[in-house]
């Protein structure tokens, strides 16, 4: 890869000399210690246990997460008086009585129990170093090549070191400690834990044990019980111990092993004996020896990491700790702090989303309250989807896994609620779930009432299947995703004025116009409109791949045709709601109608030109800053208007420290995206986001440098996946021009290419333009209905860059190339 860059920065110029740097690229690194600031720590994780590791020299504070330590315990939350409330409900939205139908949903439907449990923190590993208060020579990283954090200073005259990480394949966290000097380590080490059933004691010797119970919530007892072994192993030295704290002193090195697990099984059966498996896990694990165990953690990591590498170029900027080069970002040209945010990304995705484990929550795997925000559970109207858009385009296809897993679940505890609640067959889940797998509507009608999120995850279900081919898979979730389709096809009611079928009651998520009492019950949002039309298209899509269910096929596309169409209104926006009430002013965080401009595919500039405008004309409207996730998803949603400066200038806001933004979110000292508070979500927007700047595979084609910013206009990008299981193995840009490009088909089938200039074979023959629909199924585009244009509007279609269509037949295994054509 090095000498690739080497090779490269003659050609653009635009890099400095010399690499000696490059060697940092994808470290975070600092000068200080994270002191009390939770958002300065370091993040490791390998899925199912996590910490933040504070990098403080004389009290070094290590939090504590494992993925199943949650609140409450199986429960459910539907309101059975949905049925009998429904028509009402329903009547009070046609007449136009918004706030009377919000009360009554609030009454009637909203739950009256658990509104979702809460992610907990286990404790923290403390450990003091008496006598290291002056120090100096401080630095900290994480190593995100390798998943590492370390941490090192001088005191005393002798150089300490530690390392964390936490084994993806001992499934245990390793702390090694060292210093230059022999005999020199001493400290004392204890386990915390704001828990309030709780125990701590010293097992034996060297062992450090808490065991606790999460807390009650909602009316629902807390009963996942875990614990927390950690355990100590010295070179020299010695060791003593009081009722809670272990001592050493006078080691040369010394490895501390922490081992969490729970007695979660699944989210019906929490049988399961945690003091057993925490022991298990710790037993393998204490007699391998650190450097064995670090390797093998490396080379388990790296086998996904790995798949990608990216290069924007390296300046001077870059040369600065990682404080510092957020602070300048928005001032100055530093691309590689892109593609170190762009790796971030996939380094949390990799640690907080292991197949067997949770799907990465609010805060990925990584939370220090116990009530945080949000209870850190999955909201569903955009923040857990969100965290997974990287997944399968930045070649990361089994961290996927735990999500649609949990999607699998929800099928089977929403098939209650969607009968109960509506009467209606298949499975719904509303705004929000948890641990317990809990599908009924939270919070209070303004939010709750939505019950998109069936329709939405099971999207992700059929995507695995289109980046995969995975047709034993698709076999096996396809009755999830057909489930998902049949609750609406029950649910689905005529609207009286329009006659169109509508979801009625719905909403766009959290947004209400003004001119509906301020209540955001509605009927036929847009958004409700396009998640029904996809989850109708993914089911014929995956029933004609397994040739299922012809009737079926049948009948969703009869009801796809009586669905409401798009409505571009006064403004010449893309209208929110049915009716033409958008504000011009409004900038909520929530730009639901485009959903189908991004993650979904409806909005194209190729098949409906004045959408793709009208689109346009809603992004500016609702404005750059906002909250962190939201600045994400506005990556993805320039990126796909192909205006890559736009998309740039969102990395920049997003990429901006906190307070910086009047109004907005940012991003923390340790990277992490800033709501604020932290959420996860935006980190992974925004790495979707990089990668939709550079290759999209949606509107029937794989388009290679679809948005590039001035600022970098030259680059290379190895691993990502397309929809059709193509992988881009290499592609290289210059000046704004695609060099070349090699790419592998892992299934076969017409590659339908589209560059921003024209290219040829590497051997030079000539490549075929493209002609017709493209016949390869991974990339049908569901055909959708005529907008309805306001007789206000003057909507125009936008100009785009030119660009070259080529088809490209492949077999399966094999690898084509490509280069430009010399103008
Ligand atoms: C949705 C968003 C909020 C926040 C929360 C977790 O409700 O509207 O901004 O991200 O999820």
């Amino acid at each position: 890869m090095k000498n690739i860059i080497i090779a490269f920065s003659f050609i653009t110029g635009v890099l400095i000399s010399g690499f000696a740097q490059n060697t940092d690229a994808l470290k975070l690194w600092y000068n200080t210690p994270s002191g009390k600031i939770w958002e300065n720590a370091l993040p490791v994780g390998n899925g199912f246990q996590a910490a933040m590791v504070f990098g403080n020299v004389e009290k070094e504070i290590i939090q504590l997460n494992e993925h199943t330590v949650w609140s409450g315990s199986p429960n459910r939350n539907d309101n059975p008086n949905a049925l009998e409330a429904l028509p009402e409900v329903r009547e009070l939205i046609f007449e136009g009585e918004y706030k009377a139908a919000e009360n009554l949903a609030n009454e009637k439907i909203i739950t009256k129990r658990s509104h979702g449990q809460m992610f907990q923190p286990v404790g923290n590993l403390e450990l003091t170093f008496a006598g290291h208060e002056n120090y100096t020579d401080y630095y900290r990283e994480l190593d995100i090549e390798k998943a590492i954090a370390k941490t090192t200073y001088v005191a005393d005259g002798v150089t300490y070191t530690r390392e964390a990480f936490t084994s993806f394949p001992d499934r245990v966290m390793v702390i090694h400690l060292s210093s230059d000097k022999p005999g020199k380590i001493s400290f004392s080490a204890a386990l915390t834990t704001q828990h309030v059933q709780q125990e701590i004691k010293v097992n034996g010797e060297n062992e450090l044990s808490l065991w606790g119970i999460t807390s009650d919530h909602e009316g629902v007892e807390g009963k996942v019980e875990f614990n927390a072994l950690s355990r100590i192993k010295t070179n020299g030295g010695h060791i003593s111990h009081t009722d809670h704290t272990v001592a050493i002193e006078n080691a040369n090195s010394v490895l501390l092993f922490v081992s969490i697990v729970s007695n979660f099984n699944n989210y019906h059966d929490i049988s399961g004996n945690e003091n057993q498996r925490a022991k298990d896990y710790l037993d393998k694990a204490y007699n391998k020896n650190f450097e064995d165990m670090k390797a093998s953690h490396i080379e388990a990591y790296q086998k996904y990491f790995n798949r990608v590498k990216l290069d924007l170029g390296v300046t001077e900027a870059s040369k600065l700790p990682t404080n510092e080069r957020l602070k300048n970002f928005r001032n100055t040209s530093d691309p590689s702090f892109v593609t170190l945010y762009y790796q971030y990304g996939r380094y949390l995705l990799i640690s907080s989303s292991q197949p067997g484990g949770q799907p990465a929550n609010l805060q990925g795997l990584w939370n220090g309250n116990m009530k945080p925000a949000w209870d850190s559970k999955y909201t569903l109207n955009i923040n857990t989807e969100m965290n997974y858009w990287p997944a399968e385009k930045t070649n990361l296809s089994e961290m996927h896994e735990p999500l649609l897993k949990m999607i699998m679940e929800l099928s089977e505890t929403g098939k209650e609620t969607a009968k109960v609640m509506y009467g209606a067959d298949g499975w719904v889940v509303h705004h929000n779930t948890d641990i317990w797998r809990v599908t009924g509507p939270v919070d209070g009608s303004f939010w709750g009432i939505w019950n998109g999120g069936g329709a939405w995850l099971s999207q992700h279900l059929w995507e695995h299947y289109l980046y995969t081919g995975d047709k034993n898979y698709l076999e096996s979730v396809y009755p999830a995703i057909k489930g998902a389709a049949i609750f609406f096809t029950d649910f689905l009611v005529e609207h009286p004025t329009y006659k169109w079928l509508v979801v009625a009651p719905g909403n766009s998520p959290e947004n209400a116009p003004k001119e509906h009492q301020g209540a955001s019950i509605t009927a036929g949002s847009t958004m409700d409109n396009q998640l029904v039309f996809d989850v109708f298209s993914a089911t014929i899509g995956a029933a004609k791949a397994l040739g299922r269910d012809k009737e079926l096929i049948g009948k969703l596309e009869g009801l796809k045709k009586r669905l409401p169409p798009m409505h571009i209104g006064k403004h010449n926006q893309l209208q929110e709601w049915l009716d033409d009430v958008d504000r011009p002013d409004d900038n909520h965080r929530h730009i639901s109608h485009l959903y189908g401009l991004y993650p979904s595919n409806q909005i194209s500039p190729y098949s409906n030109p004045k959408l793709f405008a009208a689109a346009k004309n809603t992004l500016l409207q609702r404005g750059d800053v906002s909250t962190g996730w939201s600045m994400g998803w506005k990556v993805n949603w320039w990126a796909k208007m192909q205006d890559g400066n736009h998309a740039y200038k969102l990395i920049q806001n997003q990429l901006t420290p906190l307070d910086t933004l009047r109004g907005g979110g940012g991003t923390y000292n340790n990277l992490f995206d800033a709501h604020p508070p932290f959420q996860i979500d935006g980190n992974f927007g925004c790495t979707s986001g990089i990668t939709e700047m550079l290759m999209q595979s949606s509107n029937g084609t794989v388009h290679l440098l679809p948005a590039l910013p001035d600022n970098f206009k030259s680059g290379l990008i190895s691993g990502l996946k397309t929809r059709g299981g193509f992988e881009i193995i290499d592609m290289k840009w210059n000046h704004g021009d695609l060099v070349s490009v090699e790419i592998n088909s892992t299934i076969g089938g017409n590659l339908r290419l589209r560059t921003p200039n024209e290219m040829k074979w590497k051997s030079g023959e000539k490549l075929k333009n493209a002609s017709g629909e493209n016949p390869n199924d991974f990339f049908t585009v569901s055909e959708i209905k005529k907008p309805v244009i306001s007789e206000t509007s003057d909507i125009e279609p936008l100009e785009l860059q030119t660009t070259y269509v080529y088809d490209i037949p492949t077999k399966k295994g094999k690898t084509y190339n490509f280069s430009i054509k010399k103008k």
